[in-house]
């Protein structure tokens, strides 16, 4: 069933009325015999974007492990014995240097992760350099460092900071299983600040957390329905780390996945999805797959934050197979 905006009377919202995503819509979607699913993925795709055309983010951890939070599924949470370690901050100069280096390869965005439940002003003002450093490059950038206080998204915005990663994870209903230190409302809270300040949202979850498929749906359509949708959405498949509580999940049907790829690129047109963690354990076909269902985006290069990633020299012959373009 369609709904259109009507509340929430901001001046953008009043003059573009515009869908709202039902849960009952998504599942339905998630429902469709898998090939109708992804005509229709690829159908939307097509309308608003080069269907060959991926970009490409390279991460670097800038401030890894002990974080406070108790996140499930994550290795840098100090409540879990894991095997990354605590390091501090990295200086400036070797952050401009990685993020060089990947411009050098080819990735256009470079996305700087710390594990925060969220920056101390001091902390603020170094990754502020960090953020200056790389856009100097010519670099769109991106961070994601937690939740952020008043004022902190508009010193990111003046810095010049094109994106920031936020994720919602999970549905709403299913948060508090995975994580108790913060709340869903935490979240979409931070998201608020980063789009009042005129920065572009980054925000996706992880799948295969234990989630019911109709958690999947609801939190595609939390996304969607934020009062704009996020312009990038990474779709993370769950990288199941020792130590943590999810250590021993089990393996997602490799095809929910793809439903949910492309589930997210129907109700979110414009965006670009992110076939983000757990790409190391995909077969080039399975990737493949994931592009035709709408995503348009990926990771470039060997690690992600404390975790593995394709080569580069995989990738490069994965887009040289399919006939991909890098954006
Ligand atoms: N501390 C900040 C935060 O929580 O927003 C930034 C870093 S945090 C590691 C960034 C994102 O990485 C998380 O929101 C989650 O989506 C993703 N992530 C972390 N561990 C993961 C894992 N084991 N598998 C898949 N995605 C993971
Ligand atoms: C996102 O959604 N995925 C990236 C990025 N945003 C920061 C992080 C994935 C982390 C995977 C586990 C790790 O390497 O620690
Ligand atoms: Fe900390 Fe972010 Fe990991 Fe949660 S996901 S434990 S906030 S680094």
């Amino acid at each position: 069933m369609s709904a259109c905006s009507t509340a929430a009377a901001t001046p953008q919202s009043l003059s573009e009325s515009r869908h709202l995503w039902t849960v009952e819509e998504i599942l339905a979607l998630y429902d469709l015999p898998l090939m109708d699913l992804i005509w229709k993925a690829q159908t939307v795709h097509r309308k608003h974007f080069d269907a060959n055309a991926i970009q490409r983010s390279t991460l670097l951890s800038v401030k890894t492990g002990g974080c406070s939070e108790d996140c499930g599924y994550c290795s840098q949470s100090a409540r879990y014995q894991t095997e990354t370690e605590r390091e501090r901050l990295m200086p400036v100069d070797e952050v401009v240097a990685a993020a060089q280096a990947a411009k050098a390869k080819g990735a256009s965005r470079f996305c700087m992760g710390a594990a925060w439940r969220g920056p101390k002003d001091g902390d603020l003002d170094h990754v502020l350099e960090m953020v200056r450093g790389v856009k100097a490059l010519g670099m769109q950038t991106c961070v994601t460092l937690g939740m952020l206080k008043d004022g902190q998204a508009s010193k990111l915005k003046e810095a010049g900071l094109d994106y920031y990663n936020h994720n919602l994870d999970t549905d709403k209903e299913f948060y508090g299983q995975v994580i108790k230190s913060h709340t869903h409302d935490d979240r979409i809270d931070t998201l608020g600040q980063v789009r009042d300040a005129g920065i572009n949202v980054c925000s996706g979850g992880i799948i295969g957390m234990g989630e019911s498929r109709k958690n999947r749906a609801a939190l595609i359509v939390q996304l969607a329905n934020l009062p704009k949708a996020p312009e990038s959405v990474p779709i993370n498949n769950l990288v199941p780390i020792p130590g943590t509580p999810m250590a021993d999940n089990p393996r997602l049907d490799p095809f929910e996945f793809v439903r949910t790829i492309a589930a997210a690129r129907i109700a979110m047109p414009t965006s670009w999805v992110r076939l983000s963690a757990g790409r190391q354990e995909m077969s080039d076909e399975l990737q493949a797959l994931c592009f035709l269902a709408g995503a348009n985006s990926m990771f470039y290069g060997e690690r992600l934050l404390t975790t593995g990633n394709p080569d580069v020299d995989r990738d490069d012959q994965l887009f040289a197979r399919l006939g991909l373009t890098a954006v």
